[in-house]
């Protein structure tokens, strides 16, 4: 749906290099080899965090060098291995080599580690090549080089929230004010085309993920409107609220509209019929507007219809901002409880 990328370079860190020495001391003319082995070279690590929902920082940069492993010193001292350069990542994040385009791994799981690069073994120190015949070697080896890469990171946002309805049931215009999204919007159809995603604030510390989706006509389940696309992002929110226009200018009547996008959510999945849903009239501006709104809350009552709450509606008007705080409030509680959290 919302798709975050970035393309970076990865370069791990040299070995250090082994050291040819000998030991040496006043009035000892000729030591042992005292060469100490290099250091490792720092990884690239990638590690998911939750407190990021976005590849964009990480993509600032093109390129990540983690440093060299230090090289050996005398009197057998190794040298010292360098620390793995870590490269947060949200979680959801999907890890593929640019070369190939092949899927490295899918970064699922909060605290996940990938080693993208691995660093360069340190270089064996003198000592390593003596034998029975050769007490002094002049040898040592180098580090080895650490590895390369050009990684291609991609993030789907999993929208927890997803608003969805008739075209011009005033989602869009929702989604404006709960985030700082600027989804178009207009008094025609189908102004919606693709998802919008924007973070709502739900109290001082809270937030949501909200998806404006778009309109759903009747015959979306058999690709009609933007039939399958659409259907297809609805399956990755947790939770739908479902928009009705109840205002007096809308010529659908609140009832069958929201029967239309029910019957398309059933005939499109089982699952997604299942998913918890809330019905919210939309544009509740008025006495006629409330009556519209009554009369469906009393049409629904005690029906049955998959996940969808059929006990109660909520009544908003997005121009007006009321209702907003309470549809937010309710989303929240709902998604906690779908994800278990
Ligand atoms: N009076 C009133 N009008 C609204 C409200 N919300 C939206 N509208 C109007 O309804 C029309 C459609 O709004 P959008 O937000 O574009 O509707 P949408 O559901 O996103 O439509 P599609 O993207 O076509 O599916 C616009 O003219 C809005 O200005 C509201 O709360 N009150
Ligand atoms: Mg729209």
């Amino acid at each position: 749906m919302f798709r975050d990328e970035a393309v970076i370079r990865v370069q791990a860190g040299k070995g250090g290099d082994g050291l040819i020495s000998f030991y040496r001391e006043k009035f000892v003319s000729k030591g042992g080899p005292d060469g100490g082995d290099g250091g490792r070279g720092g990884s690239v690590v990638l590690r998911t965090s939750e407190h990021l929902n976005s590849l964009l920082d990480l993509g600032r940069k093109q390129s990540y060098v983690a440093r060299d492993g230090e090289p050996g010193g005398t009197r057998n001292k190794a040298g010292r291995d360098s620390e793995d350069l870590v490269l947060e990542v949200p979680v959801g994040t999907q890890v593929f080599d640019n070369k190939d385009g092949n899927l490295l791994r899918d970064l699922a799981r909060s605290g996940e580690r990938l080693v993208i690069a691995r660093g360069g073994d340190g270089g064996l120190g003198n000592p390593h090549f003596t034998n029975a015949v050769r007490q002094a070697p002049r040898i040592a080896t180098k580090g080895q080089p650490g590895e390369a890469r050009e990684i291609r990171l991609e993030l789907k946002l999993f929208a927890e929230v997803g608003l969805i309805g008739l075209p011009n049931a005033g989602k869009s215009t929702l989604l404006s004010k709960i985030t700082a999204a600027t989804p178009k919007i207009a008094d025609y159809p189908f102004t919606t085309l693709s998802p919008n995603v924007g973070i709502a604030r739900v109290g001082d510390f809270d937030t949501l993920v909200v998806a404006d989706l778009p309109g759903l006509i009747e015959g979306a389940s058999e690709g009609r409107g933007l039939g399958h696309q659409f259907l297809k992002h609805v399956e990755r929110c947790r939770v739908l609220l479902q928009l009705v226009d109840v205002s007096a200018e809308c010529v659908d009547d609140p009832i069958s509209a929201w029967r239309v996008v029910d019957v398309e959510l059933a005939k499109s999945s089982p699952e997604l019929h299942a998913k918890p849903r809330v019905i919210v009239a939309s544009k509740c501006e008025g006495d006629e507007a409330l009556a519209r709104a009554d009369a469906l809350e009393a049409a629904l009552r005690g029906l049955e219809s998959g996940g969808c709450d059929t006990s109660k509606i909520l009544r908003i008007s997005a121009a007006r901002g009321s209702g907003l705080r309470e549809l937010l409030a309710l989303a929240r509680v709902l998604v906690r409880q779908s994800s278990g959290a």
